[in-house]
C-alpha cells in the first residue's frame, strides 16, 4: 500500500503540526518570529531565503513554526506549507495603510484554501509603537474581518520592535495549538 495512504490514517504527531506566519513583505513577520523564538524556541531547524523553520515549545506543547517570505515570488510557495497547519498568524504593517487592500486580497486568497478552512486565524496588528499606526479596530474594518464566516479569528496589537503585545500572542498560540 502506498506510504502516503498509510500516513493519512496514522495520528498526526505533535511535531507534524505547524504554525504559519504569513503576511506581506515588510510586515514584520521575521521580527515577530525572532521575538517568539526568543521566548519559545526549542531549535532552529532551517533558514533559507523563503522560509525559516523553528521548533517551539509552548506551555508543554511542541509545534513547528514557519516564517515564510512575503514577496509576490515567495507567496506562490506558501501553499506547500498548508498540509499540517494548526494555527495561522497573518501579520499586518499598521504603518502602511496604503498596502492594506493588497494585504486583504492576499489574506482572502490564503483563507480560500480548503486545507485551511477550520484553522484558527490570528491577525497581528504590528508596528503599534509607530506614529500614526492603524489601530486594530481600523484593521478589522479595512480587512473586512467581520465578514469572515465559520472561522475562529482574533486580532492582537503588537510591536515586534519593542516587544509589546508578545505575551498575548504567546497566549493565543498556546490556546490554539492545544485544541
Ligand atoms: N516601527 C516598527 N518597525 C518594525 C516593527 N517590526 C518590524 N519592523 C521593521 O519592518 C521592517 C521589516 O521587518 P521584517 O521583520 O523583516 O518583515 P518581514 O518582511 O515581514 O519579515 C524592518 O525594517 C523592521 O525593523 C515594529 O513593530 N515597529
Ligand atoms: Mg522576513
Amino acid at each position: 500500500m502506498c506510504l502516503s495512504l498509510i500516513r493519512k490514517f496514522l495520528p498526526k504527531s505533535e511535531t507534524d503540526s505547524c504554525l504559519l506566519v504569513l503576511g506581506l513583505d515588510n510586515a514584520g513577520k521575521s521580527s515577530l518570529t525572532a521575538r517568539l523564538a526568543d521566548k519559545l524556541c526549542d531549535a532552529q531547524v532551517a533558514a533559507s531565503l523563503v522560509a525559516t523553520e523553528l521548533h517551539l515549545k509552548v506551555k508543554g506543547s511542541k509545534i513547528k513554526m514557519f516564517d515564510l517570505g512575503g514577496q509576490l515570488k515567495d507567496r506562490v510557495l506558501w501553499a506547500n506549507y498548508y498540509q499540517h497547519v494548526r494555527a495561522l498568524i497573518f501579520v499586518i504593517d499598521c504603518k502602511d495603510a496604503a498596502r492594506l487592500s493588497e494585504a486583504r486580497c492576499v489574506l482572502c486568497d490564503v483563507l480560500l484554501d480548503e486545507r485551511l478552512q477550520q484553522i484558527p486565524l490570528l491577525i497581528v496588528a504590528n508596528k503599534q509603537e509607530a506614529l500614526g499606526a492603524l489601530c486594530s479596530r481600523s484593521v478589522v474594518d479595512l480587512l473586512g474581518l467581520r465578514r469572515l464566516e465559520g472561522r475562529e479569528w482574533n486580532i492582537l496589537e503588537c510591536s515586534a520592535r519593542t516587544g509589546s503585545g508578545i505575551e498575548d500572542i504567546i497566549e493565543w498560540i498556546a490556546k490554539n495549538i492545544q485544541k
